[in-house]
């Protein structure tokens, strides 16, 4: 027991569960949080410049690291100004510890008008979270911090929020810090693993969908193994690209989209093993209608279990403990051929990649040729955002993080400076469209204070040039509302103290190699309105 504030516990409760980075705005009704990180060399506070950068760096940074961080917020707007980034992290089951202060506990839930007052805020938070409590004695705060991180850490990954009352971060009280746990995910059960080995091993043409479930749970090598043991190629979603390397022989990438560029595998599998993936939307428009009658999935959520269509197999689990499980039954020492012309399909796609998307794919390949493999890439909803999954190779876990199916504008750049945070000897490159960029631009300043290396690419054809063409596909050029008048991004990166320029298309690998070697935060704009079917983002009809 010791005699603290509730500041103090919060910052003692975070430590113990070895939280490092804190990203927030601090304001009245939250400084005794602020307060109990003050003097402390363990936790790391970063003050961004708007609290939906702040719920969106939590996320980047999870989603490139495992790592948990938090967010200090104040009630009423700061925590309506998070609450598209805790969207974006829900739909992409990723955790973050959102902490918002709160007025007295004797003014609440009286419309007394008081500031920053919103009324039901735990409803409101609640629906993005995965756990959401209002602590109202100091010495409950470290039994909350524990009960989020146990949401978070053995169910779906969802963001946690505890919510502060003013009086209760100031009061003080002697407060038990609670030693670390260590944290266990379902297993998943033996009896449905071995009928789901027995299926998987008895089908000639069985293949993978894995997602970004496989990333969160450690589980690449043992995906590859079941792979390796069924001769199976892998599908990812955008979620999961990474969690197979594109070097390796079974590994299709992702692609499906609208372009039904897997009709061929689809028209010949027996079955498929869905691993740690809801088939969402922006992977498979079809949300798997069309995938094999027989379906074994694994995953942490029973809810996703066969919510798309029925499945043959069904385990609730561990992504990582499922599968290292399946090899074991698999495993009778020998590995099996591929049915299925992977080295052949790639070539195919790749040639249909090439006349579909022309200028994009030439793009992205100078991205990757000067840029190392272990370099993060964060996409926000821009023309070469849209086709980075598809195109680029990708060689490791957590290096591909693609905005959600929530799909918020301005996510990228608040993202890559949480996994730079979270990641500081990987590259890291936002990429942005001149729409998107504007959403959240302000966190340039963040990028700038954190003295981080970074490098944003900001593609530029004046518009919102997605709806633009969507305009001119679907409403007959009836163009309205998609045009943008911008302000010079090369000054504007000059004002930020940061370095700027303007290139061409073609010089973007020679650029990108320069900011690498030089360091610091660089924003490259890049011309960019490309015509014709190159402007038709994979998802657009
Ligand atoms: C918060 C939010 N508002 C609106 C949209 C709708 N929207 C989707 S793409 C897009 C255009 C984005 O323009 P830009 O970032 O310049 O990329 P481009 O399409 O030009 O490549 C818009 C407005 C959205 N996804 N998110
Ligand atoms: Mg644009």
């Amino acid at each position: 027991m010791q005699r603290m504030t509730g500041g103090q516990a919060v910052i003692s409760a975070l430590k113990a569960e070895g939280v490092e980075h804190v990203f927030g705005i601090s304001g009245t009704h939250n400084t005794p949080l602020f307060d109990g990180a003050y003097g402390e060399p363990d936790i790391h506070v970063v003050t961004v410049r708007h609290e939906q950068g702040a719920a969106m760096m939590a996320a980047g940074y999870a989603r490139a690291s495992g790592k948990i961080a938090a967010c200090f917020v104040v009630p009423g707007p700061g925590l309506t100004n998070a609450l598209t980034g805790m969207g974006m992290a829900y739909s992409e089951s990723t955790p973050l510890l959102m902490f918002a202060g709160q007025n007295n506990l004797a003014q609440l839930g009286r419309e007394g008008e008081h500031f920053h007052e919103l009324p039901n805020s735990l409803a409101v938070a609640g629906s993005l979270s995965g756990y959401a409590q209002r602590v109202s004695t100091p010495d409950a705060i470290p039994r909350a911090v524990r009960e989020a991180m146990r949401a978070m850490r053995c169910r779906r990954p969802r963001p946690a929020y505890i919510e502060i009352p003013l009086d209760v971060q100031s009061g003080e009280a002697e407060i038990e810090v609670l030693a670390p746990e260590k944290f266990s995910r379902p297993a998943g059960d033996p009896a449905g693993i071995a009928r789901a080995a027995a299926a998987l091993a008895s089908a000639k043409r069985p293949f993978i969908f894995a997602g970004g479930g496989v990333a969160s749970a450690e589980a690449s090598q043992p995906l590859a193994r079941v792979a390796e043991l069924l001769g199976a190629p892998v599908v990812t979603s955008v979620f999961g690209r990474g969690v197979i390397s594109d070097r390796h022989p079974l590994a299709l990438g992702d692609g499906w989209g609208r372009l039904n560029a897997y009709d061929e595998l689809l028209a010949q599998a027996d079955i498929v093993l869905v691993v740690g993936s809801r088939i969402d939307t922006v992977s498979d428009v079809n949300l798997g209608a069309r995938f094999p009658a027989r379906m074994v999935q694994v995953d942490l959520d029973p809810l996703v279990v066969g919510q798309r269509r029925p499945v043959e197999v069904g385990i609730v689990g561990d992504a990582a403990a499922v599968l290292e499980s399946m090899a074991e039954k698999l495993d009778d020492g020998k590995k099996r051929e591929c049915w299925f012309d992977v080295a052949g399909f790639r070539q195919r796609k790749r040639a249909l990649m090439a006349e579909r998307t022309g200028p994009v794919l030439q793009l992205i390949d100078e991205l990757r040729a000067a840029l190392p493999d272990d370099t993060i890439f964060v996409n926000d909803l821009t023309l070469v955002g849209y086709w980075m999954p598809l195109l680029l190779e990708t060689y490791q876990p957590r290096t591909l993080i693609h905005a959600g199916t929530y799909g918020t504008l301005g996510y990228a750049l608040p993202a890559a400076i949480g996994a730079k945070i979270a990641c500081p000897k990987q590259p890291v490159v936002a990429i942005s469209g001149d729409g998107g960029f504007m959403f959240t631009l302000q966190e340039l300043a963040t990028a700038v204070a954190q003295k981080l290396d970074l490098i944003v690419l900001l593609f530029n054809d004046n518009a919102f040039g997605a709806i633009r063409t969507y305009q001119d596909r679907m409403f007959r050029g009836r163009r309205i509302g998609s045009d943008l008048v911008n302000p010079d991004f090369v000054k504007l990166g000059e004002a930020f103290g940061i370095n700027a320029a303007r290139v061409e298309p073609m010089q973007l690998g020679a650029t990108v190699r320069r900011a690498l070697a030089d360091g610091g935060v660089w924003l490259i704009e890049i011309p960019f309105a490309p015509e014709g079917q190159a402007t038709m983002v994979p998802w657009m009809p």
